[in-house]
C-alpha cells in the first residue's frame, strides 16, 4: 500500500474529530450529545484561534471553566453577543452566530473543554504521500513561467491556492490544497513552495513543472499555521519544518518528499511563572541565513526555541525565554536579528540568530501585529523595523543597528499614528520610499477597505489614505482590504480585497511610485484570496 491510503478526509480537521464529552457538572447547563458536537464546531472554527482549544488564552481571554462559572451564563452571552473593543468580535450583532447558536455557546463554555486526540508520527505516516519521486522530477525549469515573480495566494475559504504571474497578472493555477492555507514558504533555491492549511496539510509544490504542482503531501497536525525551509548554505531544499497549534509540536521533514522525521512536543513550563502549560501552540517559524537553525516561536510558554538541524538525531535546541504570546515576525534588514511579537503583552522580543540570545523585549503599543514586519532607512535612526497594531493605530519604528546607531537599538525610536486599530500587515521594500498599513479589521467599514501609505522620507507629514476597495470596482459586501506585498522589482504593491465566500473578491495592484492604480484581478476563481507570496521575496525575506 501506499503511505496515505488510510487517510481519511472526513477526519481532516479539528472541528470534525470525534472527542468524548466531559462528564456534567452540578449547576452547570447540559448539552445534548447534538448540541456539543455543533457547539464544539463552532469554538473550533471560530474561537479556539485566539483563546485556546483547551481555553488557557492568548491574544483571547483564557475561558477555562473556573472562569466562565464565575462570570455566568448573562454575561457570556452578552459578549459573545456584542463583542468588545478589546477585540473579541460582535458575533451576535454582526449575524455571524444566531441568538440560540450565541445561548448555545454560552452554555458550551461553562462544562468543561474536551481534549482532542494526539497526531503522532503513525498518524502523519498515514498521511504522507510522494506523489512524484525526486527523481521522476524534472531536472531544470520545464515552464516559462517567471518563477521568481510568481505569486502564491490563499483562496482561504475554498481550500486552494492560486499562482499568479507577476508580469501578465494571470492565473497560473489553481491547486487543492488543506484549508485556508496559511502562508507560504519557498526552498532556498527558490524551486520548492511550501503551503500549510489550518488542517495542517503540507503540500509541496514543484515550480519547476510544465505546469507547477503538487509533488508531496503530510498532515502533521490537527490544527497549524507554520511551515519553513532550511536556508543556510549546504543545507538548501534539506529540511523543511511545520509547526502545529494542536497537538502542540513541530516537526522536521524532509524537504524534498516531505517524510516526516523527528518531532518535538512543545509542551512544557511558561517563562515567567514556571507553570506547566498543556498546549503552547507553535506561532511563527523562520529559518537563520547565519545558523543551520530554524527559530520555532511558541506562543503561551513565551520561548523561542533555536532549533539546531545539523544533527537531527543528537538535536541541539536553545530555549531563549522571551514573553508570553509569541505570535509573528521577521528578520532585520541584514537577516541576523529575528524580531517576534508577544501580542498581548505588547512587547517585541528581539534574538541574534548569530549568537543564538535575546537582545531586548521591546515594549510597543497595544497587541503588536507585524506579519514580518517592514524594514527601511529612516532618515534620523538609520535602519528601523516596524509593526503596526491590532489595538491601536499606533506604528512604532524599532531601532535594529547596534553597530552604527547603538543609542537606538532595541528601542522604539518613533512612534507614528496610522488609520486605526485592527491593523495586521504592514510593508515596505528597498526599492521603494513607501511604507504601507493595512487595517482590516478595523470596526470602519471606510478604513478596513483602504489603506494607510506614509513617505519614508517624510513621516511627520502623515499618511494618505488609498481606498483599495473602492479601486477594486467591488461595491457589496465588507471589502476588507488585507495584506500588502511587493513584486519581485518592488515598483508594485499587491492588495487583497477580502470579501466573503459568496461574494467577489479581488486583487488590487498599486504602483508604487506614483501610488496610483494599475490594475485589478477578478475572477471568478478568486475566492476569498488573503495572504500573497512573491516568491523572490518569500525566498529571500525580503521585506
Ligand atoms: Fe494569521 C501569519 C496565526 C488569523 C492571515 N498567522 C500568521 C502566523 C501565525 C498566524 C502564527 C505566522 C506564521 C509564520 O510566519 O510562520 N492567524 C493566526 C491565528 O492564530 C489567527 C489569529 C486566528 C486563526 O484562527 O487563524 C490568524 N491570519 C488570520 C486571519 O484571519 C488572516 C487575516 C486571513 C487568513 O487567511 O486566515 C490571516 N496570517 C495571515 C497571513 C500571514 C499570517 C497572510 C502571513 C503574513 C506574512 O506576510 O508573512
Amino acid at each position: 500500500t501506499q503511505p496515505g491510503d488510510q487517510y481519511q478526509p472526513e477526519h481532516n480537521i479539528l472541528s470534525d474529530i470525534p472527542t468524548e464529552q466531559p462528564g456534567a457538572k452540578p449547576g452547570v447547563p447540559q448539552l445534548s450529545q447534538a448540541e456539543f458536537e455543533k457547539a464544539k464546531k463552532i469554538y473550533f472554527e471560530r474561537c479556539a484561534g485566539c483563546h485556546g482549544v483547551l481555553r488557557g488564552g492568548a491574544t483571547g481571554k483564557a475561558l477555562t471553566p473556573d472562569l466562565t462559572r464565575e462570570l455566568g451564563f448573562d454575561y457570556l452571552r452578552d459578549f459573545i453577543t456584542y463583542g468588545s473593543p478589546g477585540g473579541m468580535p460582535n458575533w451576535g450583532t454582526s449575524g455571524d452566530l444566531p441568538k440560540e447558536d450565541v445561548e448555545l455557546m454560552a452554555k458550551y463554555l461553562l462544562n468543561d473543554p474536551p481534549t482532542p486526540p494526539e497526531f503522532g508520527m503513525k498518524e502523519m505516516r498515514e498521511t504522507w504521500k510522494v506523489i512524484i519521486p525526486p527523481e521522476q522530477r524534472p531536472t531544470r525549469k520545464m515552464n516559462d513561467i517567471n518563477v521568481e515573480n510568481l505569486f502564491s495566494v490563499t483562496l482561504r475559504d475554498t481550500g486552494e491556492i492560486a499562482l499568479i504571474d507577476g508580469g501578465s497578472y494571470k492565473i497560473v493555477s489553481v491547486l487543492p490544497t488543506g484549508y485556508a492555507v496559511h502562508i507560504s514558504r519557498i526552498s532556498a533555491s527558490g524551486r520548492y513552495l511550501f503551503v500549510i492549511g489550518r488542517d495542517g496539510k503540507i503540500n509541496l509544490i514543484d515550480l519547476w513543472m510544465e505546469k507547477p504542482d503538487t509533488v508531496a503531501e503530510v498532515k502533521i497536525g490537527l490544527e497549524a499555521r507554520s511551515v519553513e525551509t532550511s536556508k543556510f548554505k549546504g543545507f538548501e531544499d534539506k529540511y523543511a519544518i511545520a509547526g502545529a497549534y494542536w497537538p502542540p509540536q513541530f516537526v522536521i521533514m524532509n524537504g524534498d518528499t516531505l517524510e516526516p522525521m523527528k518531532i518535538t512536543s512543545t509542551r512544557g513550563m511558561i517563562v515567567d511563572t514556571q507553570d506547566y502549560h498543556p498546549e503552547p501552540r507553535v506561532a511563527a517559524i523562520v529559518a537563520s541565513h547565519f545558523s543551520p537553525t530554524f527559530i520555532v516561536n511558541v506562543k503561551e510558554t513565551g520561548k523561542i526555541m533555536v532549533v539546531n538541524y545539523d544533527d537531527l538525531t543528537n538535536l541541539k535546541i536553545t530555549n531563549i525565554e522571551a514573553e508570553r504570546f509569541l505570535h509573528d515576525g521577521g528578520f532585520d534588514r541584514t537577516g541576523r536579528y529575528f524580531m517576534v511579537a508577544a501580542n498581548a503583552r505588547n512587547k517585541v522580543g528581539v534574538v541574534d540568530t548569530k549568537e543564538n540570545k535575546l537582545m531586548a523585549l521591546v515594549e510597543t503599543s497595544t497587541t503588536p501585529h507585524p506579519g514580518r514586519g517592514a524594514n527601511f532607512i529612516h532618515p534620523k535612526f538609520g535602519p528601523v523595523w516596524s509593526t503596526s497594531h491590532l489595538g491601536s493605530e499606533a506604528i512604532s519604528l524599532i531601532g535594529t543597528d547596534p553597530e552604527k546607531h547603538p543609542d537606538q537599538a532595541w528601542k522604539v525610536v518613533q512612534e507614528l499614528e496610522g488609520q486605526g486599530g485592527g491593523s495586521l500587515f504592514i510593508k515596505t521594500h528597498p526599492n521603494s520610499k513607501n511604507l504601507w498599513v493595512d487595517t482590516p479589521l478595523n470596526p470602519e467599514a471606510e478604513i478596513a477597505a483602504s489603506v494607510a501609505v506614509f513617505d519614508i522620507d517624510n513621516l511627520d507629514k502623515g499618511y494618505e489614505v488609498l481606498p483599495i476597495g473602492e479601486w477594486s470596482g467591488i461595491t457589496e459586501g465588507t471589502r476588507r482590504v488585507v495584506q500588502p506585498e511587493y513584486n519581485k522589482d518592488g515598483t508594485e504593491v499587491w492588495f487583497s480585497v477580502w470579501n466573503a465566500k459568496d461574494q467577489q473578491s479581488a486583487i488590487v495592484i498599486v504602483d508604487d511610485k506614483t501610488r496610483k492604480l494599475k490594475h485589478v484581478i477578478k475572477d471568478p476563481k478568486l475566492v476569498t484570496p488573503t495572504g500573497k507570496f512573491n516568491v523572490y521575496n518569500t525566498q529571500k525575506d525580503v521585506y
